[in-house]
């Protein structure tokens, strides 16, 4: 099992904890600073993929990043003493993994000081090996599939949860609450599409559900007639589909002209507002049920509708899943720069990793030694008076 920086982290994880309590002494400009002409630059790289099938998925993630780094200037981030000007480079990787590593290297050759990204796991596993040979910290906002933390990188991190955990929960549900007996299976071969399906099915043989088909297709599909047909043919009660928004909203339309009742499952990927725009009126109360791969209940969630409000205002614009999750992750990188007093990426990267109890609007954030979210929750959802409305928050 990898450790990060495991020895040795007592001051660099106090100096964490200051900042994650909200003492904010150091990253508050005084008010006396003197009006420096051009404060020194600490860049920042963002990936998701604005263009393309999922583009509204990257955007929500990017306005993430945009409304932290804005925050952050506005307040004034003062690291080692200095102000410094935080500078978003934002890029595009399409969904694609070899633009995801193409745009990976432009970050790590503008010597960018963190990267939060990539959204997608098929991009984020690829790219990951890039900013590791770099020495650069990245922080996925979204990206589950367990391999990414599972490298023995240093310098990946995870804010949300992974497919392990959904796959597993979504499978008991079919099996334990939504009673499915006759369970059907399609993925669309993407590293997280593929791996959350496995899970999924994992969990349902493990309660005692039967799979009754497993279908394939692409992430850039839009027929699944022929798959549909066959999967009828099974007659399942539940559908559950590995894949993104984009593909499972016409997939839906299609099973509803085909007479396909069953219920329909999926992880995080399809759990977004867009997907009950992109089912419409194919979708019953309580037919879809979906994951994200995160989630806050009680005082905590206050932040979080606050956090929801100011991008509605700010961008026009309803948080699809992740914006909540890529500020969070901004700011726990900049807190660590602020407490190590350097945005060099081998000073910073310890305390970083030692970030315990950072108070995000996502609930409180800890990294385990792989770099994952530390006793991560899920927010289990259905679609019921054409919102997403949730079930439960599940740890
Ligand atoms: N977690 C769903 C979307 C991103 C991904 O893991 O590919």
């Amino acid at each position: 099992m990898q450790f990060k920086f495991k020895s040795a982290l007592t001051v660099l994880a106090a100096a964490s904890l200051l900042v994650a309590c909200g003492k904010k002494e150091e990253a508050a400009a005084p008010a006396a600073a003197p009006a420096a002409s051009a404060d020194p630059v600490v860049k920042i790289g963002h990936v998701g993929p604005t263009s393309g099938a999922i583009a509204h998925l990257g955007k929500d993630n990017e306005n993430g990043a945009i409304m932290a780094i804005e925050e952050l200037n506005a307040a004034g981030v003062m690291i080692d003493g200095k102000k410094v000007k935080l500078e978003l480079m934002a890029e595009d990787d399409a969904a694609d993994p070899k633009q995801g590593t193409a745009v990976a290297q432009k970050l790590a050759d503008a010597k960018v000081a963190g990267v939060i990204g990539h959204l997608n796991s098929g991009t984020t596993i690829p790219a990951s090996k890039i900013y590791s040979d770099a020495g650069i910290p990245q922080i996925s906002p979204s990206a589950t599939n367990p391999k990414y933390t599972r490298q023995g990188f240093k310098t990946a991190f995870r804010v949300v949860a992974d497919d392990v955990q959904l796959g597993s929960t979504l499978g008991k549900y079919a099996v334990g609450t939504l009673k499915g007996k006759a369970i059907a299976v399609i993925d669309d071969r993407t590293a997280y599409g593929q791996g959350v399906a496995e899970e999924f099915v994992k969990a349902v043989e493990a309660a005692g559900g039967k799979v009754v088909a497993k279908e394939f297709t692409t992430d850039k599909a839009t027929d699944f007639n022929s798959i549909l047909t066959t999967i009828k043919g099974k007659k399942p009660d539940v559908v559950f589909f590995g894949g993104m928004d984009a593909v499972a909203g016409p997939m839906l339309k299609q099973m509803k002209s085909l007479g396909i009742k069953a219920k329909f499952m999926g992880g995080d990927g399809i759990c977004s507002t867009e997907l009950v725009k992109l089912a419409g009126d194919a979708v019953s109360d309580d037919q879809v049920f979906c994951a994200e791969a995160g989630g806050v209940e009680g005082e905590a969630k206050a932040g979080m509708d606050d956090f929801k409000a100011k991008f509605k205002t700010k961008f026009g614009a309803d948080v699809q899943v992740y914006a909540p999750y890529v500020y969070d992750s901004v700011k726990i990188m900049v807190a660590a720069m602020v407490a190590a007093k350097s945005s060099d990426p081998a000073k910073y990267l310890p305390v970083l990793a030692a970030t315990k109890d950072f108070k995000g609007v996502t609930g409180p954030i800890s990294f385990d030694e792989k770099g994952d979210i530390l006793n991560g929750a899920l927010t289990l959802k259905t679609i019921k008076g054409g919102a997403l409305t949730t079930i439960a928050v599940i740890r």
